[in-house]
């Protein structure tokens, strides 16, 4: 079966393709920013918004997971990058989507909008209902829209009939009362966009160490001898993170880079947050390019442990002490020689044994990693070796060293500690029985996946969407459009338009909420809410913009009246007196969640305050309290001729499925996004030519999906190897193919091409 779902493109795309960038950030980072910024909310806005970023005071940037520095060492220029003036800049913009706009714009004609001009239409005004067979949204009163979806829950024949979706932007105290108002509702549908993001990391470290999270502090980067950056494009997603390495470098240490492209931030680095990264000479960051095939990393893993067993460069007194399953370990290693992993990951020997060198005579070892290891069918795997790799080494658990997932979502890592997750622990089920006095559900719900698979075979008919895009964020576009055709009601609570508000249930609403930049005034006065960045720490995040609209609600005023509407009797929680002052919710978390201590008082603390973290004691949490060594298994791509591994990755313009622009600067692409990177050589032998359009078709267990009208563009990318940007062509991601943890394989689809002759 083919298919096929184009996304529309800006018609008056001229490609234009340049020599990669050198250099990143600088002072070209800081005007472009500035000019995004300024140009969406005007520059007396822009300068009190852009003021207040990540600064104690002001409130958590919206885009990335990055932590701040400590509060006396934040820059006194601007503690935020590039990106994240973009990000607060989509959201305090002046442009508005009102009721007129919806009165204007017919579904169909926005379906033919790229999703550029989608998000650029500004901020929801009004809740608004596309009613049965309605060719236009109208605004729906508040009470009207909660009575509707009410109605629809209590009319399913199970509550496992709706689903629950997250984006990790939704704040600590916003998902600790919609995960309550799901569960009492009866369902542990709880999806969320980690599912498909660092799932895989929070199944691999949870297995191995005890904790489904990273082990090491911004600190610990000072002072390392040796950084891993693993299937990370941190210039581009977390800009932040380059001036953490680029200190790192200063104070002497090296930086290894692990990627099928030579991305342009781990090249060389101005520091925009400095006056002398503004005119000084760049920092040099990566000391080695390790340009490994897409899905190489395991391989590679795997031989680097080879080469330090041989040379002895293990800490033998830490694995005695703390791990288990070393000698196994060692017996698996004899069944591979370095020239097969060498040829399977695309690195030279002679380069592998460079890299071990390196990491053999250092002690302090952090490992880096994002999208680029998760998102693969063996992504838990990718983790579980990086783990045999800090194991090996003792570098875990003590300062300058550990694992670092470099999280995507501002408070992704925050959702899952307040319990948006399809499973519910027992410890935390009998926490939030006892506190609230109801029965939860103990049957496991849908993850992403499961959830568009329900939607799909109409078992789930009701898909509430905190935040987020799941229709593009999702595999297989068409697939998941049709799961969500299938609903009876699909609601999302959003601050701007995106093709979810499109492609809808029968009857649709959109409930729109206060951002993170707004003040959020309750009865109590205005409130703040609180997020958990990439390393463990809490702190509170306050917006100080007016809202975008008076008939705006904040989330967790939303997830409150959509309980007592659809809960009637059937609670005990006094949801609104919680939203009325949320230090009540805050006291409700402390009361249900480890590590929540005094969280009221703690919180208000300048910079906030860490979560409990076993590993970074070397307290392993597993259940023998040791720190697992694991066998992993090589992953075998058996490309036919003529296919390719092709990874889905993001360009420099967007986020995630907001496209800010369709430039790539740093990788040299302007003014496209529907391209697919490609080697010059495989170029060359399949007949392919700079400019040539092609369509794309994905392969998997027969199944194949087509993506049309593809420009090729000649890229520094190992052979067999393409790239292609997220959400473009996420319509060849197969459905069913994901990893242990459920999370899509988007970066090993395996593809052919063929030639668009017009
Ligand atoms: N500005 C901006 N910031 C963001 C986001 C955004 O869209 N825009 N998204 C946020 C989110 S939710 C997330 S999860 C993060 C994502 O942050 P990243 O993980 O950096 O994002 P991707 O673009 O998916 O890039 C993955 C990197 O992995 C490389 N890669 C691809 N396949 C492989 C492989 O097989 N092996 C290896 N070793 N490398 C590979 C790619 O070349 C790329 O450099 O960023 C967050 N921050
Ligand atoms: N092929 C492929 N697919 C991928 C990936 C990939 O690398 N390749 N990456 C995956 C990853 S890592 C992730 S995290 C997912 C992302 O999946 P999602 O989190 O579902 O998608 P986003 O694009 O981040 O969501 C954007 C929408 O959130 C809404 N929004 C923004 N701010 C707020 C707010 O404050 N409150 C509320 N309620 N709504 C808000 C806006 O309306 C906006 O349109 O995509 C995944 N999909
Ligand atoms: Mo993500």
């Amino acid at each position: 079966m083919s298919k096929k779902y184009t996304i529309p493109t800006d018609k008056d795309e001229q490609v234009k393709i340049t020599q990669p960038a050198k250099v990143a950030a600088g002072i070209t980072a800081v005007s472009n920013a500035l000019k995004d910024a300024s140009s969406q909310m005007g520059m007396v806005r822009c300068n009190k918004t852009l003021l207040n970023l990540n600064q104690t005071k002001g409130f958590d940037c919206p885009s990335c997971a990055w932590p701040d520095p400590k509060p006396g060492e934040r820059s006194g220029i601007a503690e935020y990058c590039e990106n994240g003036a973009r990000a607060v800049a989509e959201e305090a913009t002046t442009a508005r989507a009102n009721p007129d706009f919806f009165a204007k714009h017919s579904i169909e004609e926005m379906m033919g909008w790229t999703e550029r001009k989608l998000g650029k239409s500004g901020r929801i005004t009004h809740p608004m209902i596309l009613k049965e067979g309605a060719t236009h949204y109208e605004p729906i009163a508040w009470e009207d829209a909660f009575k509707t979806i009410a109605t629809h829950l209590n009319l399913l024949d199970t509550p496992d009939e709706a689903i629950f979706y997250t984006s990790g932007r939704t704040s600590n105290e916003a998902a600790f009362l919609y995960q309550l108002f799901v569960r009492q509702f009866g369902t542990n549908n709880l999806p969320d966009c980690s599912n498909m993001c660092h799932e895989s990391t929070g199944m691999g470290l949870s297995q191995t160490i005890g904790i489904g999270k990273g082990t090491v502090k911004l600190e610990d980067f000072y002072i390392a001898d040796i950084i891993l950056v693993i299937g990370q494009n941190p210039g581009t997603n977390h800009p932040r993170m380059l001036s953490a390495l680029q200190k790192a470098k200063r104070a002497g240490a090296k930086i290894v880079s692990i990627n099928p492209l030579a991305e342009t931030g781990l090249k060389n680095f101005k520091n925009p947050q400095e006056v002398r990264g503004w005119i000084g000479t760049p920092t040099p960051i990566a000391d080695e390019f390790l340009q490994v095939s897409i899905n190489g990393d395991l391989a590679l893993l795997k031989a680097i442990t080879k080469v330090l067993v041989e040379l002895e460069a293990v800490d033998k007194e830490f694995i005695e002490q703390y791990t288990i399953g070393y000698e196994a370990l060692l017996k698996d290693l004899e069944q591979y020689n370095i020239a097969d992993l060498s040829a399977a990951c695309g690195i030279s020997e002679a380069q592998i044994r460079a890299t071990a060198a390196l990491i053999a005579s250092r002690k302090k070892m952090i490992i880096c990693w994002a999208m680029g290891i998760t998102q693969h069918e063996n992504g838990v795997d990718n983790i579980r070796e990086i783990v045999n790799l800090l194991l090996l080494k003792g570098s875990i658990g003590i300062p300058g060293a550990g694992a670092c997932p470099v999280r995507g979502h501002s408070n992704v890592q925050g959702d899952r500690t307040m319990g948006i997750w399809e499973h519910l622990k027992p410890a935390f089920k009998e926490k939030l029985e006892q506190h609230f006095e109801f029965v939860a559900p103990a049957k496991t719900g849908y993850n992403s996946v499961q959830a568009i698979q329900a939607m799909h075979e109409k078992k789930a008919k009701v898909f509430f969407s905190m935040g987020g895009n799941l229709l593009l964020a999702a595999p297989d576009t068409e697939y998941t459009a049709q799961a969500m055709r299938n609903c009876d009601l699909t609601v999302m609570v959003s601050t701007k338009p995106n093709r979810n508000h499109l492609v809808t249930g029968k009857t649709a609403i959109i409930l729109p909420c206060r951002g993170r930049t707004e003040i959020d005034e309750q009865t109590a006065g205005k409130q703040f809410v609180s997020v958990e960045n990439s390393m463990g720490i809490v702190h509170k995040s306050q917006g100080m913009l007016s809202p975008a609209s008076e008939h705006l609600i904040s989330e967790p005023d939303i997830v409150a009246r959509l309980a007592i509407e659809t809960l009637g009797k059937d609670t005990q929680v006094e949801w609104e007196k919680m939203v009325s002052n949320y230090d009540h919710i805050r006291d409700a978390i402390e009361a249900c969640i480890p590590g929540f201590d005094n969280y009221n008082e703690r919180v208000r603390r300048e910079g906030g305050f860490y979560l409990p973290n076993g590993p970074r004691e070397r307290k392993f949490t597993t259940t023998d309290n040791k720190a697992h060594f694991s066998i992993t298994k090589v992953p075998i791509h058996a490309l036919q001729e003529g296919q390719y591994l092709m990874t889905t990755i993001r360009s420099h313009d967007q986020f995630n499925t907001t496209i800010y622009d369709n430039n790539d600067r740093y990788r040299g692409i302007h003014n496209g996004r529907r391209i697919v990177m490609m080697n010059v050589e495989d170029m060359q032998y399949a007949n392919l030519q700079k400019g040539d359009y092609v369509d794309l078709l994905s392969h998997f267990k027969g199944e194949e999906r087509m993506a049309p009208n593809f420009l090729v563009v000649p890229y520094d990318i190992p052979r067999n190897c393409v790239a292609t940007y997220f959400p473009e062509a996420n319509v060849l991601v197969p459905v069913g193919q994901f990893a242990e943890s459920y999370t899509p394989a988007s970066k090993s689809v395996v593809i052919s091409m063929k030639k668009v002759t017009s």
